[in-house]
């Protein structure tokens, strides 16, 4: 067996010395290394080889084959070089080309981006703060009472004590306002956390609020802004209306309707045949907000609203399920 390698190895060595092109080399490749060249053979013969020189020809044949692996791998590129060298590369125009697949943003994300724009617009300037919040600042602060429904274990996640998930983004101008004094202009972006879940609720959603402090805020320039913001979103025909609501951090507080953008008005499931659609809750601060963070309510006063970017965007893009959200099925997302 040794004697038969010695020859194929002595016979392969002259052979790779003659070969002349890349051609030669693979036929001497496929002669040698191929399914049923001699490596492979010799391999089969290996079986019938006593136990005790096993080893001894397994590694032989081993050295062998790394030895014509090397050798080919090395005429190989020898060749392979003077075929590119002065050849020009071709490639076939008629081939259909490969199709790009760019990735797209989130729904959700596009929706925060475009309203942050809007709001950068008008003088607002983004800020942030911790998904986890003292009672004090998701409720106290916000003139939101102990036994408020809205604290009600079945809305809030308390983690323990007096520690929740922030149900809303409010404790984020909680903190701007106790370091910082009048006039503001922010917005508030982030996820909120609620223990609800349906069609329309899920425990984890995004909200945006707002808030501007100075001397002689008005509720007209809450309209005016809030006018401003439904045009830029929904089309500049979109008819707004301020509805008499209750929220105990503004007084007087309203919640905002756009006309239904299914039936433009007309009434339809989506509206309940009413024409109109809520997006969003807003108000002038309460004065015992104010108080809480060491403003001087004589002085200064301040519109605030808040919205469900998952709402928002589902009524701009006609989605009736939010949990389709939460599912990133790329039939879905791709949409966007
Ligand atoms: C809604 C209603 C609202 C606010 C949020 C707010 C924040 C501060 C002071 C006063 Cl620091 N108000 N935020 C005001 C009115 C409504 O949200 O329906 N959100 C989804």
């Amino acid at each position: 067996m040794i004697d038969r390698i010695n020859k194929l190895r002595q016979d392969f060595g002259a052979r790779v010395a003659q070969a002349t092109d890349a051609d030669a080399v693979n036929r001497l490749r496929i002669e040698f290394l191929g399914k049923k060249g001699h490596l492979a053979q010799a391999m089969q013969e290996l079986r019938a080889v006593p136990a005790a020189e096993k080893p001894a020809v397994g590694k032989f044949i081993n050295e062998f084959k790394q030895h014509v692996e090397r050798l080919l791998g090395e005429q190989a590129e020898k060749f392979g070089k003077q075929a590119g060298a002065g050849r020009e590369r071709t490639f076939d125009t008629s081939l259909p080309g490969r199709r790009e697949t760019p990735g797209s943003l989130h729904p959700i994300t596009q929706t925060l981006d475009e309203i942050e724009t809007i709001f950068h617009g008008l003088g607002f300037r983004v800020e942030e703060g911790p998904e986890i919040e003292s009672d004090y600042y998701n409720f106290e602060a916000l003139n939101i009472p102990k036994d408020h429904p809205a604290r009600d274990m079945q809305d809030t996640f308390y983690v323990e004590g007096d520690t929740v998930l922030r149900t809303h983004t409010s404790p984020v101008q909680i903190h701007v306002m106790e370091r910082q004094e009048p006039p503001l202009r922010i917005i508030a972006p982030g996820r909120v956390y609620r223990c609800d879940s349906d069609v329309s609720h899920t425990p984890m959603f995004h909200q945006i609020e707002g808030l501007m402090v100075d001397e002689g805020v008005s509720f007209s320039h809450l309209k005016s802004v809030m006018n401003i913001f439904v045009h830029q979103v929904f089309g500049k025909n979109t008819s707004v209306r301020f509805r008499p609501s209750f929220f105990p951090f503004t007084c007087p507080s309203a919640e905002v309707d756009i006309q239904c953008v299914m039936c433009s008005g007309k009434g339809c499931r989506v509206c309940s045949q009413t024409g109109w659609l809520e997006i969003l809750g807003a108000g002038m601060v309460d004065p015992a907000v104010f108080e809480a963070v060491g403003y001087d309510p004589e002085r200064w006063t301040g519109f605030a609203f808040g919205m469900g970017i998952e709402r928002i965007t589902m009524l701009k893009y006609g989605i009736n399920d939010i949990r389709l959200f939460f599912e990133n099925d790329l039939r879905f997302l791709r949409q966007f």
